[in-house]
């Protein structure tokens, strides 16, 4: 395709100035465009395809960036992106050194507020609205989230406050009926019946009618309006909260969206869209299978992504899906929870063979740690399966309603470490340090796809909680064991024996550790426990060695090595210490290798970092 009118769009003032009648055409080469590139770069599809009318209507009606729009998880933001001067920048997203996938403050003045985890833009947007009042600015603030992020709590706790503010505030609820997998809950049947309500369908079609297009009449269509659905129908959840409701209409629409747009931006105080659209729209097989098109790597559009790879070895997350499977088996009190992540967490398997035991409990981090909690209290064993970054937002829970009462949860924290391309708002660079420094948690961290296995198992034996953290991806390939052992609680393991140096490698950064100790004739232990930390064996290496290194693809800072520090503090070992990790700064996006590298931790990372220390050491000590 060529692109013709998409080429002429640098910003959307220009947008602004087409007739409306070329919006139509426009709203096909952006289509085009997400496709093909997307499939060039890999990245979020299915959303973005979802959200191109939206995107069109909303920046040719408001005047952005004048006008606020803050997006909700940000995924589905490329055709914002691209009508926003960063068309040409689609090329490296997600790449080092390349745009983002979500929207980023540093990015661009379009891109009103950083996001990534969800449900986040109606409390911002909210906030800019009642900053905007405060300052006697006159804009306007349109928060656009999706019906699974609208399921989190976040998202409720900004309704409740901004349906009683002042403020001027457009929430537009973007309703695919999808959340990465299928939304769940009472919300997402509550908003299936408000779109397929007949009467109300009738009432609306009726009020419709009555809109000219005119502002004032508007007002009135909608008292009158108001009026008819109460004959009807009850207001909708969303008018009880302090809303005026308008909608559904189609979101694909922009016959509906513009004039609806134009209408509603008439109006003050907050009001509420609610538009339905397709994810995967304009995309065949997209639209027939949205959870396979979510999220995808590099693809041939005409043939759609090629069937699912059988053989190579396993990633941690089928690691994890094939033990929790196993373990369900053998454990009729295991309970699978995930928050949404159903895909991503390995839990299709479980959910299929166990349904009665598996828990997608939407967006609700919060909610399933408590929940977790409670299952646990009542004799039953949970498995919580969650994203490193993704546990961030039930710390309360972990701490408040899991540590204190010292229940036997299971925390499966996948994506541990550099995720990669999905970048800062995703790495799980932080969990060693928010999960160690809590009382009664056990901490263990896999070097390979069996010690996951095992660790899981050791993990899920114990009576108290306990968190295995793994990364994106496949380890260093060592077969996975049917049989599960136990791990000794607390118990390190030294895999070689070496002289001056001894590295202590916390996860997958064995397999370099390894490597650089191969060169270094340093000793090397596979650590496998944050908590309890092996304190004899770092006291005994400390005594024997000149040099400990310490190694974790996690901040250093409060990290696994700021652990051996204070356990040697604890003991009153003296020793020199080299910590390495990741810096204290947020990593950005790219390829998983490429940020290790980059960060120290890879082979090179530590020779280079090990023979610089040694170096400064006194002569003694080198010659040692
Ligand atoms: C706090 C948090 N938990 C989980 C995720 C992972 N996640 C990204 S998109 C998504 C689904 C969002 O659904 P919806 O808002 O309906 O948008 P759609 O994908 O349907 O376009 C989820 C669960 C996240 N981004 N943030």
């Amino acid at each position: 395709m060529a692109y013709e009118l998409l080429q002429t769009i640098n910003d959307p003032a220009e947008l602004r100035k087409l007739d409306r009648k070329q919006l139509g055409g426009l709203a096909n080469e952006l289509r085009a465009f997400v496709l093909e590139s997307v499939s060039r770069t890999g990245g979020h599809l299915a959303s973005n395809l979802g959200s191109v009318e939206l995107t069109i209507a909303l920046h040719y009606v408001f005047n952005t960036p004048e006008d606020r729009i803050v997006w909700d998880v940000g995924h589905q933001t490329y055709p914002h992106k691209i009508l926003t001067g960063r068309r040409e920048g689609m090329a490296r997203l997600r790449m080092l050194g390349g745009i983002s996938g979500f929207p980023r403050r540093s990015e661009s003045r379009y891109d009103t507020f950083g996001t990534a985890h969800s449900s986040t833009s109606i409390s911002a947007a909210l906030g800019m609205a009642i900053a905007a009042k405060h300052k006697g600015e006159k804009r306007h603030v349109i928060a656009v989230i999706g019906d699974g992020a609208m399921s989190a709590g976040m998202a409720f706790e900004a309704m409740n406050n901004a349906g009683i503010a002042d403020a001027d505030l457009l929430v537009i609820l973007n309703d695919n009926d999808m959340s990465i997998s299928p939304a769940v809950g009472g919300m997402n049947r509550y908003l299936a019946r408000l779109v397929s309500g007949r009467f109300y369908a009738a009432a609306r079609r009726a009020a419709e009618k009555m809109l000219s297009g005119v502002p004032p009449l508007w007002e009135l269509a909608r008292r009158v309006e108001e009026h008819a659905k109460g004959m009807v129908v009850p207001s909708t959840l969303f008018e009880e909260f302090g809303f005026n409701y308008i909608g559904p209409i189609d979101g694909h629409d922009l016959d509906s969206l513009i004039p609806t747009l134009k209408n509603i931006r008439a109006l003050r105080g907050p009001r509420f869209l609610h538009i339905v659209t397709t994810k995967g729209q304009g995309y065949k097989l997209a639209e027939a299978d949205p959870v396979l098109y979510h999220g995808v790597s590099k693809f041939e559009p005409a043939a759609g992504i090629a069937g699912g790879k059988s053989g190579g070895k396993p990633t941690f997350t089928q690691v994890f899906g094939d033990w929790l499977c196993d373990m369900a088996e053998r454990d009729p009190r295991l309970i699978g929870i995930t928050p949404a992540m159903r895909e991503g967490s390995g839990l299709v398997k479980f959910a299929e063979q166990f349904p009665d035991r598996y828990f997608d409990v939407g967006i609700a981090e919060q909610h399933a740690v408590t929940f977790a909690a409670g299952l646990a209290c009542e004799g039953l064993k949970p498995v919580v399966a969650i994203y490193s970054t993704f546990l961030q937002r039930g710390y309360d829970q972990f701490i408040h309603d899991v540590q204190i009462q010292n229940l036997p949860v299971l925390f499966a924290l996948d994506r541990a470490g550099l995720v990669g391309a999905d970048g800062q708002t995703h790495h799980g660079a932080f969990d060693f340090a928010y999960l160690r420094c809590v009382p009664n948690i056990t901490v263990m961290a896999p070097a390979d796809e069996n010690e996951c296995r095992q660790m899981l198992y050791t993990g899920f034996l114990l009576d108290t909680p306990a968190a295995v953290r793994y990364p994106r991806g496949g380890g260093p390939g060592v077969p996975v064991e049917k049989e599960m052992r136990a791990l000794p609680i607390g118990k390190a393991e030294v895999r070689r024996e070496g002289r001056r140096v001894a590295i202590l490698a916390f996860g997958t950064v064995l397999k370099p550790a390894l490597e650089a100790g191969e060169e270094l004739d340093a000793t090397i232990v596979n650590m496998r426990f944050v908590k309890p930390l092996d304190d004899a064996l770092v006291a005994q290496l400390a005594r024997t060695h000149a040099l400990l290194v310490t190694v974790e693809d996690h901040v250093v800072m409060g990290g696994a090595g700021s652990a051996v520090a204070e356990s040697l503090a604890a003991q009153g070992v003296a020793a020199s210490l080299l910590h390495l990790g990741l810096p204290d700064e947020f990593i950005e996006h790219g390829d998983q290798n490429q940020l290790l590298v980059a960060a120290g931790v890879s082979k090179d990372g530590i020779l280079a970092a090990v023979r610089a220390r040694l170096a400064q050491l006194s002569p003694h000590v080198r010659a040692a």
